[in-house]
């Protein structure tokens, strides 16, 4: 391996819990890199769901260190009470490291979020609520706090009273609303702070030694390309970079370490949130899928928009990210349709675009250019090779790779860890 990326190719939730935990088991470390508690990752096994937001998914593998990147903002609220809901059911959490390195979401980022959001009305990006943004804001403006920031009182009360010393006045006397204090949101830390300590490492000191000694590292992002800062549906993203290049940023490893780059790809396409989403349905389809997929939200309980899939989003993924191949999740949902629209290109006042526009004028503004694949009613979920795939679901399957320019190496056929088809 051995080292490998695993990102979302789509606008998120495309069962990328899963992927990082069936592939987990075959390795040491898997390290988040991007985003926070915004993330909503469900891994199934056996009768046991487990929805993780912060912990990386390889938290559930016994075998397997997990680490939170310092590109990761940390909200250690959420964080302990994750990691108690984990322990309560028997999860072993004690081999977490987390970076030093790593922002922290305080308080008054939350505060924030939601405040922000209801200012900006119809304009709003329909965030999470959970800080991210704010909490990212900050460590570009060079007024974040560091979770090694957590473990010296002094040096800490001076980063949250330069971190306030603006915020205060705005929430003052724009918003209406009460200072943030500094000393008290500076025990409040050091609180959280000593808990945290165990926990915190040099992570990317130990994920390169790790790799020197030829262990496998699983690079894990939340959210997915189309909501990169960089690359996304700007404004309608989140703050971090979920894209492949987010994970040596965000975890303190070149480039030249990483072997592999998994996107994964539902098989059709859902996003949740405010944005521009072109295969988006609005009829009865849209509310089948949802139901068939059971799309809602893993941390707010949100229903998601959904889609038919759409090719030229996989193809603007495989290039971004450089995706060595696509792991294709949720066809099982798709059995029962009699015909299935794809997504090849966008109609864009009158002009055809075979590739993602880069104006968000453009892309706003983009109509589907579908054809159409005939469907399946066979259950899938009990097929263990492509060959048992139904002669339809097969050529749905080969037609995707082919628009999407990617090889697909694995295909969901259901919720359960073993519902996956790998093809070699
Ligand atoms: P934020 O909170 O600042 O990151 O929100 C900015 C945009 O990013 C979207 N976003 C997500 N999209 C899909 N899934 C996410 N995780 C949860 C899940 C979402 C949920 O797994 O279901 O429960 O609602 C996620 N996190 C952030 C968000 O919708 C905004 O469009
Ligand atoms: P993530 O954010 O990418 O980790 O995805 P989420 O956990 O938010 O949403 C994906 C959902 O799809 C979860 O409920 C998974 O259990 C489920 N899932 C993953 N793969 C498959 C699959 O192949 N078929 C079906 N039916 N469900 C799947
Ligand atoms: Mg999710």
């Amino acid at each position: 391996m051995p080292g490998i990326v695993l990102i979302g190719a789509q606008w998120g939730d495309e069962g990328k819990g899963k992927a990082t935990d069936l592939i987990g088991t075959k390795v040491d470390y898997v390290a988040r890199f991007n985003g926070g508690n915004n993330a909503g990752h469900t891994v199934v096994v056996g009768d046991e769901s487990y929805a993780l937001h912060l912990l990386p998914s390889g938290i559930i593998s016994p075998n397997v260190t997990p680490v939170i990147g310092n590109g990761v903002v940390v909200d250690p609220e959420v964080l302990f009470e994750e990691i108690d809901g984990l322990e309560s059911r028997g999860v072993d959490c004690s081999r977490l490291l987390v970076s030093e390195a790593a922002h922290v979401i305080a308080p008054y980022h939350r505060t924030l979020d939601k405040v922000t959001e209801r200012f900006l009305g119809k304009h709003k990006i329909g965030t999470t609520g959970r800080g991210i943004g704010p909490a990212y804001a900050d460590k570009i403006n060079r007024v974040g706090i560091r979770v090694h920031d957590l473990f010296n009182a002094k040096h800490l009360r001076d980063k949250v009273e330069a971190s306030l010393h603006q915020k205060n006045l705005m929430l003052v006397k724009l918003y209406n609303r009460r200072a943030v204090d500094v000393d008290q949101t500076t025990d409040e830390l050091l609180a959280l702070g000593e808990r945290l300590k165990p926990y915190v490492a040099n992570t990317s000191l130990v994920l390169n030694k790790a790799l020197d000694e030829g262990k496998n590292v699983l690079f894990e992002g939340g959210q997915a390309t189309m909501l990169d800062v960089d690359h996304g549906t700007y404004p309608f993203v989140t703050s971090s970079n979920p894209t492949a290049g987010g994970a040596c940023t965000g975890t303190g490893v070149g480039p030249t370490r990483i072997n592999r780059v998994i996107g994964v790809a539902k098989a059709y396409i859902t996003r949740v949130g405010e944005g521009p989403f072109p295969t988006e349905l609005f009829d009865e389809s849209g509310d089948w899928l949802r139901e068939q997929g059971h799309e809602y939200g893993v941390t707010t309980g949100r229903p998601r928009r959904c889609g038919w899939a759409d090719t030229v989003v996989n193809r603007y993924a495989a290039r971004v990210n450089g995706l060595t191949d696509i792991v294709l999740t949720k066809l099982d949902v798709l059995t029962g349709l009699k015909e299935i629209p794809i997504c090849v290109a966008y109609d864009v006042d009158g002009e055809r675009h075979d590739e993602m526009p880069t104006d968000q004028a453009a892309f706003t503004a983009a109509k589907p250019i579908y054809e159409t694949m005939p469907g399946w009613t066979e259950d899938i979920s009990t097929c263990h090779s492509f060959d048992e795939l139904p002669a339809t679901c097969q050529a749905y399957v080969k037609r995707l790779e082919e628009l999407s320019g990617c090889r697909i190496s694995a295909i969901g056929t259901g919720p359960q860890r073993d519902h996956i088809i790998q093809i070699n």
